[in-house]
């Protein structure tokens, strides 16, 4: 007979339109109200990249993909899918909570955040399991370290082939490709945190894949608090790629991100984008995984995989 699973897809969240900025922003500051002027300045980014995030529909457009998938693939199985969020609502606990409802007793959540071994997305399915806890079920395994999955490389390394192939022969010298993730506070990475390494590896990975002569790993989005943040930032790394690589055509793969998002539409496509236009570069940037087909694949790999270790 065809056993329920518990599909818990876990992702960052975003106000769900401007009138919850303000409670977003709150939540992320652990319930701290951040100044009139952050505030303002935060209302602003979502302004420029359209007033709301697209993250909302693409983390539920992902999720609906990846439970078709994962039904498609066992046929002993029923995935039953529940979004989870960070900082917006439904939030981690509130899935838990449906699935204790609905009779799940064993369940599978992933993080839908490529590099997750830092506090930050750790916490993710540390929410999930202490929620289930204290619920009495279910029993969650939850899938880590997918960035290393075959497909993960194969989606970057086809969009960075394709990038490369429209830039002119003589260009390609002076081509390099930044892969970043986002940045943390210093205080936030305790000494056996293997999140600066996943990027590496992973950028390495990719690198071969693509067979890339030139790329650079850096770290964007540092957030506006007076802590020491993970660096380079990817604006400092690309000027010091300009004038000490001299390098002069910047692919961006943000591999630390899924989606098109604040992250990715502002930060890079606004912010970074306006460094190298400055210096008279030209400016890259291949599409983020969202729905690809080849980047499902690559969860529905992880989620079976984990499934298959915990059997
Ligand atoms: O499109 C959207 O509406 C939301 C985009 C979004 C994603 C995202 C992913 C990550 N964050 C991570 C860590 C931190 C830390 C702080 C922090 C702050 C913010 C702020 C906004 C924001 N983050 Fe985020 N993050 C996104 C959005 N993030 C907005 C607040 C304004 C600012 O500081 O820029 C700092 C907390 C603090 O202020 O004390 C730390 C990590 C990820 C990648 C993993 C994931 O996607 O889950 C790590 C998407």
């Amino acid at each position: 007979s065809q056993q329920t699973t518990g599909l818990l897809l876990m992702a960052y969240g975003t106000p769900h339109g401007p009138d919850s900025i303000d409670s977003f922003y709150t939540h992320i500051r652990h319930g701290q109200r951040p100044s009139d002027a952050l505030l303002q300045e935060l209302r602003n980014r979502y302004q420029a990249i359209g007033g709301t995030s697209p993250l909302a529909h693409i983390t539920k457009a992902q999720a609906d993909a990846l439970a078709t998938r994962l039904n498609a693939r066992h046929a002993d199985q029923r995935f039953k899918l529940y979004i989870g969020l960070k900082h917006a609502e439904p939030f981690i606990e509130d899935a838990v909570e449906a699935m204790h409802h609905d009779g799940i007793t064993q369940a599978v959540a992933l993080a839908l955040a490529p590099y997750d071994a830092n506090a930050s997305v750790h916490g993710y399915g540390e929410r999930a399991q202490g929620a289930a806890a204290w619920l009495g079920g279910p029993a969650i395994t939850v899938v880590s370290d997918w960035c290393r999955q075959g497909k993960f490389v194969r989606y970057w390394a086809e969009q960075i082939r394709t990038a490369l192939a429209v830039i002119p022969e003589d260009d390609l010298r002076t081509t390099v490709v930044i892969f970043s993730a986002h940045s943390l506070p210093a205080a936030m990475l305790g000494p056996p945190d293997r999140y600066p390494r996943q990027l590496e590896e992973s950028a390495r990975s990719i690198a071969q894949a693509a067979h890339l002569k030139h790329y650079a790993t850096g770290w964007q989005s540092a957030g506006r608090t007076a802590d020491s943040w993970l660096g380079p930032d990817i604006r400092e790394l690309t000027r010091d790629l300009w004038s000490r690589g001299g390098y002069r055509t910047f692919v961006y793969c943000a591999t630390g991100f899924v989606a098109d998002h604040l992250e990715v539409l502002y930060d890079l496509d606004v912010e970074c984008r306006a460094v190298v236009t400055a210096l008279g570069g030209r400016y890259i940037r291949p599409a983020m995984p969202n729905t690809a087909p080849l980047f499902i694949d690559c969860l529905a790999d992880a989620a079976s995989d984990a499934l298959a270790h915990q059997a």
